[in-house]
């Protein structure tokens, strides 16, 4: 006897994305499953606990926006949220709507194979359970699949290790250790700082340097919150139409345009201010090389004006690549941490890590006697997590191999193959660009048009055609082409993962525009899609 069981849509994943998606398919009228690796909701922010995890897009804005009453009673207590409060807030969301009653915590989706006969998918856990779906929303995130490198030694190593985005629940206390952090991404800029108030000491295994600003973190006042709030409907209006997804509008004249005093009066606001947007300070900022060395020369005056040693400043200013090519970082005092007595920077650049031992590293040069190994190195990032899970779309046609020369989509939303498959701010959509809230919002409301559509059309598949998918991966390159951001070897191009392909993966056209494409396309009868 089958114990299969029948929903019109699974959805894979309840952080951000698939949370919306839960309340949005079911005010449609569907009856949905989600299933959820973790044992409570939030994705990233359920598994990035590290010390000094926070949003770096500001915590009114990097929340939901549909729900208006929810907008006006939540008070956010400072201007970038720290996990902790994040994680408060998304399950308050969760309790608010009641979610939980549709997800199933602590189990992984192994499997998701599409039966053409029947139009359905069927889907496959961790832990036995098969279900049915007319819909597999795969909404799986953009950076969960966290990779810990193939260091030799690692089994051998006597100490603790931990991975940022796998930490432990109930914290990590370094108290009097000896600490390694490897990588100097987002992560290890964020965790560096509050590890090394703890530890006896702190070495920082920095492979290449990476450009970060001041987050400037505040409490937000009482006043910010009654003016954000009153002016709500038309903020995210705003963000919605931007090019970032938030309500920045660069200086109104080029870089080069302007004299030198009156642009570093402008990266100095910037600065000032916090945050990622100083590497859109100027509007040709990421599109001119000329331009970004401005801002580049005005970063490396401040790093050599914060950090003490010279040669310790030099090694933290990084030469590969232009400013925000990488996912520019935001710092709590992550440049005055190289002042501290129990703070050392080590190059393994110039003289790599050779193995892990059982009591440390040991680089080309050198070995580091260690308690605590914490890897912040980051993500399979895009691709990953939906390569963890087997995914087989029509003719049995595996996802991995559609894509084994770089994710292939439509729009980010669709891939050509895989009918009534969607993914939640996937490659080829703006997605890790943007405000990741407002990025899924957006694609869970035109997956849910779509599907209304679909049930209206009475038709049971929407897929999208190769030649769509085509033109929509040669517009994606064009694209990025225009600007400087493929230029660095960042997790955008996946350059962090030995072996992938080179693919500059979300679509750098803006988030107002891309909104304007999925819009025109749903309004020319889902254009570049097949109903049948
Ligand atoms: O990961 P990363 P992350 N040996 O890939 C190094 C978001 N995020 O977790 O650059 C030695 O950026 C690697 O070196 P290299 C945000 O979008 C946001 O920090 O490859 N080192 C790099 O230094 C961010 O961009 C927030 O040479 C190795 C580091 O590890 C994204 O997540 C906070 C190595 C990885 O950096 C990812 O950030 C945190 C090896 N074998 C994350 N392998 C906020 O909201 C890798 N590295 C603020």
């Amino acid at each position: 006897m089958s114990t299969t069981e029948r929903v019109d849509a699974v959805i894979v994943g309840a952080g951000v994305a698939g949370m919306y998606a839960i309340y949005k398919l079911r005010s449609t009228g569907l009856s949905v499953r989600c299933f959820e690796a973790g044992a409570g909701v939030g994705g990233t922010w359920y598994w990035n606990r590290y010390p000094g995890c926070r949003c770096d897009v500001e915590s009114v804005d990097y929340s939901f926006s549909f729900d208006p009453d929810l907008e006006q009673e939540w008070d956010w207590s400072e201007r970038y949220a720290t996990q902790p409060e994040i994680v408060r807030y998304l399950n308050h969301v969760a309790d608010r709507h009641d979610l939980r009653s549709s997800i199933t915590f602590g189990t992984r989706v192994t499997s998701a194979e599409f039966d053409a006969n029947a139009a359905r998918w069927l889907i496959r856990t961790d832990s036995g359970e098969e279900v049915s779906a007319r819909f597999c929303v795969l909404a799986t995130g953009s950076l969960s699949a966290a990779t810990v490198p193939a260091i030799p030694g690692l089994a051998e190593f006597t100490g603790r290790w931990h991975h940022t985005a796998r930490w432990p629940r109930d914290g990590i206390d370094f108290t009097g250790r000896r600490v390694g952090v490897i990588g100097t991404g987002s992560s290890g800029i964020q965790s560096s700082p509050e590890i090394a108030r703890a530890a006896a000491h702190l070495y920082v295994f920095q492979r290449s340097a990476n450009f970060s600003v001041p987050a400037s973190n505040a409490p937000l006042t009482a006043q910010t919150r009654a003016e954000v709030k009153a002016t709500y409907a038309e903020r995210r209006r705003r963000c919605r139409e931007n090019g970032g997804g938030s309500l920045h509008e660069p200086y109104p004249r080029n870089t080069l345009a302007v004299s030198k005093e009156e642009r570093w009066a402008a990266y100095e606001r910037l600065w000032n201010r916090g945050g990622v947007l100083f590497s859109k300070t100027f509007p040709d900022q990421l599109t001119d090389r000329a331009a970004n060395d401005e801002a580049v020369k005005f970063f490396t005056e401040k790093v050599r004006a914060t950090v003490r040693d010279p040669e310790v400043a030099r090694m933290l200013i990084p030469t590969d690549h232009p400013i925000g090519a990488k996912r520019i970082c935001t710092d709590s005092d992550y440049y005055a941490t190289f002042n501290r007595d129990n703070v050392t920077l080590v190059d393994i650049r110039s003289a790599p890590i050779e193995r892990i031992t059982p009591t440390g590293i040991r680089t080309a040069d050198a070995e580091y006697r260690l308690d605590d190994i914490v890897f912040a190195t980051g993500f399979d990032a895009m691709t990953g997590a939906l390569a963890r899970i087997d995914i087989r779309g029509r003719d049995g046609r595996a996802l991995r191999d559609a894509w084994s020369a770089g994710p292939r989509t439509y729009l980010g939303l669709s891939v050509a193959g895989f009918p009534n498959m969607f993914i939640v701010t996937g490659p080829g959509s703006p997605s890790v660009l943007v405000n990741m809230i407002l990025a899924a919002e957006q694609h869970v409301d035109w997956i849910a048009d779509a599907i209304g559509h679909l049930r209206k059309a009475g038709m049971p598949t929407i897929e999208a055609t190769a030649d769509a998918q085509e033109s929509w991966v040669e517009h994606c390159n064009e694209v990025a082409d225009r600007t400087l951001l493929p230029l660095a070897n960042s997790w955008w191009v996946g350059a962090n993962i030995p072996g992938k392909p080179r693919v500059f993966m979300p679509f750098a056209g803006g988030f107002g525009a891309y909104r304007q494409i999925c819009a025109d396309v749903a309004a020319d009868g889902y254009r570049g899609f097949r109903l049948a």
